[in-house]
């Protein structure tokens, strides 16, 4: 048989076993006949049928892991920002061409399926998702790995816009039936809050909570590529020691009859909508213990089963913090050890020691995590002893260092001096972590910081999300670089073939043309596909600078009015992402970017030159269909602010070159790139520490810069917002006295950028160049390469 023939007897084999499975949950799990299922039916029956499909791998691979003894990796993160998870698992199972075939016979269309699926949004931002893309590679390098996590009920908010601003709704994506989970009703730990500690004559210490909650595990499995190998994500729930007050119920009180279960379920009900700025502050570090101390317990547990001597967990036990949530680990491992295992407090610190380790995701000083001593004691009695144990054992081994200080408990120092391994995610990041953030620490201990740059998952991000490209990139290197992604590396000698650039520029073209429907499906204007697609789509804040990007879009708007006939060359910013609900400066941001765009993207003299757009609740979904479709990628942030990145990856390989300052892992991206194909502007970090010191830097920048001073009077005027005219005042206020951000003093350079830019693409053959080169050159960038480093750099597995 020739190998095309077998090929299609596979996929009839699996296309016929997938219409079965289908039909069968349908009828047995979902209880429908096919006459009356709903779309939603038809989904959850597919989801069922493929979730059946990964079970044994991933019994397969648990059954190897304790089989070989390996040392497990256990991924402890407050954020999973997964996505949806149809496409990939049929991604991931080679079942794309198998599971149309299947639903087609079945008279439903696979794709409108598989857009239907709410997506599962536990996670804020970069972190969360980065943790998400680890999962992955963990599953495709066939790492016996958990990754352990909370349960939110309601996972990131809803944005929507009314009259141009952010209104938040709860999420709500357990509503309907979430196929992927197991429940695991029977492995539920007890968790307490609060109480005291007695010491008893014989010099063992216990503590005594004075509540509850159960921990429940609900189990997804994560099968990597080609189904080699499965791991789980394990995310906890809150459950209520007691369901329910009977004798309340009896006596008529019936709310109150429920409050034991209403209070439990608070711990695990809402995502923490902020990424900058610690808040909510109990419940915040009651659910940081929650999932930590469950996770800890469990793998303690998962141990004790197969071993019996305490002292090889280093061994066998790899343990990562993901940023500074979970940092209680240390001392809930400790208190494992010692209080419950009977060990000597120095000799389960340095147990615990071997086991952490600990990645630093921002420079922020207002995202550092700490709690002040009276509510930490208050909450976590026990573990507040310990960790003045952990700062005495390290006092011991470096000198003068500090945990608790100032009457606050310092969870970045916690994390550091507990864990024997701190990466940062860029190579940028990691040196300023080692010069700003713990310079200290890092004096005393420098051989403890590394440098682990971020990856992204390049199954999701090219080979799901842009199957135009893919097929291209398949037709031309063949199909092995899904999980080798460096041989895309074969792609640039093709970027002087006008033939492929021909090739090259039609994919990128159906990708825009999908975004275009998209959008108008979405309720968004029309939009010209021949413009460049210029794309920001992250969290708002102002670090990132969005504000500099609309103030450059208000610019551009005056210079095509000021000569109209002009030859434009088209363009549409396209903006994404949310802001946190109590970020004043974030939702302004958001409210100008949207009034921009009714006054530009309606006049007429403009007529569709230069248009934005602002589609409401972006999320990894929507950056699905954004990515692969843009020309341009806006990575703008002030330098020394980004740690590292990941959308900045994501966009290169999808063939959109960046506009971007010196920040995080953009100058990587810039160096493999090359410099030509990669538009740069900015201050650097070092300059922006200098310009700081230089009193009414933000006015002078101003003050010589007639464009950027005629955009701020026409936004201070409220030209944009004629109903209100002072709307934006304080923005413009805020931009003269405190431009913290520099977006005044690196205004001139990325106007001047984004000419270059128009020039480029001008030259569309150049163009096709630059993008095929970014796409050729970031194969470093999959998270495979992240997780590999990890592995030997960190976890010694
Ligand atoms: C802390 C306390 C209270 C409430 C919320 C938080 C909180 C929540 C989320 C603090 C920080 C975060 C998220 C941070 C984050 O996403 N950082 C990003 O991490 C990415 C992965 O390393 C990097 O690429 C980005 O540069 C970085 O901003």
């Amino acid at each position: 048989m020739t190998v095309a023939m077998d090929a299609r007897t596979t996929q009839l084999a699996d296309a016929h076993v997938i219409r079965q499975g289908v039909e069968r949950h349908l009828k047995y799990s979902m209880g429908k006949d096919p006459e009356h299922a709903s779309r939603y039916d038809w989904r959850v029956a597919l989801s069922l049928t493929l979730r059946d499909r990964i079970v044994d791998p991933w019994f397969e691979s648990t059954r190897q892991t304790y089989a070989e003894q390996r040392k497990r990796v256990y991924y402890l993160s407050m954020e999973f920002l997964i996505g949806r998870l149809i496409q990939d698992a049929v991604t991931n199972l080679g079942l794309e061409d198998a599971c149309r075939e299947a639903l087609a016979d079945l008279g439903q269309d696979a794709d409108l399926l598989m857009s239907e699926e709410p997506d599962a949004a536990l996670g804020n931002g970069g972190l969360g998702r980065l943790a998400a893309c680890f999962l992955d590679s963990l599953s495709t390098l066939g790492i016996a790995a958990y990754g352990y996590g909370v349960r939110y009920e309601h996972g990131l908010f809803r944005q929507s816009f009314e009259n141009g601003r952010q209104v938040e709704e709860a999420e709500d994506w357990l509503q309907q039936e979430h196929p992927w989970e197991f429940v695991r009703p029977e492995v539920s730990f007890c968790i307490g809050f609060g109480g005291s500690t007695t010491t008893s004559s014989d010099g063992r210490t216990t503590w005594q909570p004075a509540e509850f909650v159960i921990a429940q595990a609900y189990d997804t499995p994560i099968i990597g590529w080609e189904g080699r190998w499965a791991n789980t994500l394990r995310l906890w729930a809150a459950k209520p020691t007691t369901i329910f007050d009977l004798h309340r119920f009896n006596a008529g009180e019936y709310a109150a009859a429920a409050e034991p279960e209403a209070l439990a379920r608070t711990l695990s009900r809402v995502l923490y909508p902020d990424d900058t700025t610690e808040q909510g502050k109990e419940l915040r570090l009651k659910q940081e213990y929650f999932f930590t101390a469950a996770s800890i317990q469990d793998l303690v547990a998962r141990f004790r089963r197969e071993y019996d001597d305490l002292r090889l967990l280093p061994e066998r036990v790899a343990i990562q913090m993901n940023d500074t949530h979970p940092a209680i680990a240390a001392p809930e491992l400790v208190r494992i050890l010692v209080d419950d295992q009977g060990m000597a407090m120095a000799a389960a610190i340095e147990l615990a020691h071997g086991c952490l380790a600990y990645t630093n995701h921002t420079l922020l000083p207002e995202a550092l995590e700490s709690w002040s001593v009276e509510l930490f004691r208050r909450v976590l009695p026990r573990h507040f002893e310990i960790v003045q144990q952990i700062e005495a054992w390290a006092r011991a081994r470096a000198g003068d260092v500090s945990i608790i200080e100032h009457g606050v408990v310092k969870m970045g120092d916690l994390a550091f001096l507990a864990s024997h391994r701190v990466n940062g995610v860029s190579a940028l990041h990691t040196e300023l972590v080692k010069r700003l953030v713990f310079r200290d620490l890092h004096e005393r201990h420098p051989e403890r910081i590394v440098n682990v740059t971020n990856g992204v998952t390049p199954r999701r991000w090219l080979h799901a999300c842009n199957p135009s490209l893919r097929s291209l990139i398949n037709d031309t290197i063949g199909t092995e670089w899904p999980d080798q992604l460096e041989r895309l590396d074969a792609l640039a000698e093709h970027a002087d073939s006008e033939e492929f650039r021909h090739r090259y520029g039609l994919a990128k073209r159906a990708n825009k043309a999908r975004l275009a429907r998209w959008l108008e499906a979405d309720g968004g204007p029309r939009i010209d596909c021949d413009a460049i697609f210029d794309v920001h789509i992250k969290r708002i804040h102002e670090y990132k600078r969005q504000l500099l990007n609309i103030l450059e879009t208000i610019a551009q708007w005056n210079a095509i009015r000021a000569e109209p006939t002009k030859d434009w060359v088209p363009r549409v910013k396209i903006f994404g992402g949310k802001a946190a609900p109590g970020y004043y400066m974030a939702k302004q941001i958001i409210r100008l970017i949207n009034d921009v765009a009714a006054v530009v993207n309606n006049d007429p003299v403009v007529a569709g030159r230069l248009m934005v757009v602002y589609p409401d609740n972006y999320n990894v979904s929507m950056a699905e269909v954004v990515i692969p479709a843009s020309d341009l990628s806006e990575q703008i942030s002030t330098a020394g602010k980004e740690a590292s990145g990941t959308g900045n990856m994501k966009f290169a390989l999808n063939g959109a070159p960046t506009i971007g300052t010196l920040d995080g892992a953009n100058i990587e991206i810039r160096d493999r790139v090359r410099p030509e194909n990669f538009f740069l502007f900015g201050l650097t970090t070092d300059e922006v520490i200098e310009r700081r010191q230089q009193p009414g830097y933000a006015r002078a920048a101003i003050e010589a810069s007639d464009r950027l001073a005629h955009a701020l009077d026409q936004v201070a005027a409220g030209r944009f917002s004629p109903e209100e005219p002072g709307r934006y005042r304080d923005l413009v206020g805020n931009l003269y006295d405190y431009d913290y951000f520099m977006v005044t003093v690196d205004f001139d350079a990325y106007f001047a950028t984004q000419r270059e830019v128009d020039a480029a693409y001008r030259d569309q053959e150049g163009w096709l160049r630059a993008a095929i080169m970014n796409t050729a050159r970031v194969g470093w960038f999959s998270s495979d390469r992240a997780i590999r480093q990890y592995a030997t750099e960190v976890w010694g597995v």
